[in-house]
This record gives structure tokens, sequence and C-alpha cells, in this order.
């Protein structure tokens, strides 16, 4: 009967997991692949020395883990990032929540991103105000009315700073339709 239990709640948590109300893959980090990444997201950072780590963790706000960046030595920038074609939603207001989480995050902080882009082009973003210092899992939203032209649509959270920032239950959706 334990066992049947399990099984139940195992088969409900990977319903939530799929998220069917997000466009993004992976979005609780869940999910990781052979590299111990997880699947669907991507990492970047300035130019020049190797200053991030980008890793799958155990201090989650749902589920079994997080993503998180810590830099690890003096760099402008790093971000975790995912893309979404835009097909489909051109002239549509999506909204993009994430809980984010942050340890001795210094005082240029990290921010929450999302834009239009048109290929490597940006044709629209939005970013949340800079957190800095310590915080507790809090949650993040940003809305933007996807503009003509794009062909995927960026999400993203970007450490500016020294320190660690966690992200988990990432989430896009539609809001409004196109008017
Ligand atoms: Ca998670």
């Amino acid at each position: 009967m334990k066992g049947v239990l399990a099984i139940a709640l195992l088969a409900a948590a990977g319903t939530i997991q799929a998220g069917a109300d997000s466009l993004l893959q992976n979005g609780g980090f869940e999910t990781i692949d052979a590299g111990d990444r997880p699947q669907g997201w991507a990492f970047k950072q300035h130019a020049g020395v190797r200053a991030y780590q980008f890793a799958v963790d155990d201090e989650a706000f749902r589920g079994k883990r997080s993503m998180r960046i810590t830099r690890l030595q003096k760099q402008v920038w790093g971000m975790v990032e995912q893309n979404v074609p835009a097909s489909d939603l051109i002239g549509k207001t999506v909204e993009f929540t994430v809980r984010v989480r942050a340890a001795d995050v210094g005082p240029r902080g990290f921010s929450v991103d999302l834009g239009g882009f048109a290929g490597s082009t940006m044709l629209q973003r939005v970013q949340s105000e800079r957190i800095t210092g310590d915080s507790d899992w809090t949650k993040v939203s940003l809305r933007l009315e996807v503009p003509e032209g794009s062909t995927q649509v960026m999400v993203g959270v970007t450490l500016n700073d020294a320190g660690s920032v966690w992200i988990d239950d990432a989430r896009l959706r539609v809001v409004k339709p196109r008017s």
C-alpha cells in the first residue's frame, strides 16, 4: 500500500513538473543531463576568464533541485537563460515568473530578464530591479508584449557582482492575447 501511494505521489509531482501552463522546458530544474546540467537552459558570461559556477543545487524552492550561479572570481556578468520560439507569441503579452534566492550578492546585484529577440538582435527587454545582499526565496514577475519581428523570447537571470543566486520554479505563459 505504501508503495502504491509513493507511485501516485510521484505521478502527481511529474504532472506539476511538466508545467502544462508554462512555455519553458524544465522550469523547475529537476531534469539534468549526463553532464549534470539542467536540460533546456544555457549559460553565458562576459568574455574572458571563466568566472562562474553554474550548478544544479539541492537548495530548492520546489521539488529537489534548483539552479545556482556563483561568481568564483572577478568578472562583469554571468547568466542562465532559455529561449523559446516566438512565432506563436507575436503581439501577445507574456509573463515570466521565477523564484530567486540570494547570498552575499554585491552592490551591482542580479536581475531577472525577459526579452524579444530577432536572431541575436534585441528588440525589447524588460528587467527587474537589481537585487543585492541576502534574500530568501522571492517571486519576481515580468511582462512583455512580444514585439513584431521577434524570432525568440528570452528569459534569464544575470549576476552582475560577487555572490550566489538560486533560481527555481521558472514559468512563462501568455497573459493577454494579441490585441
Ligand atoms: Ca525545483
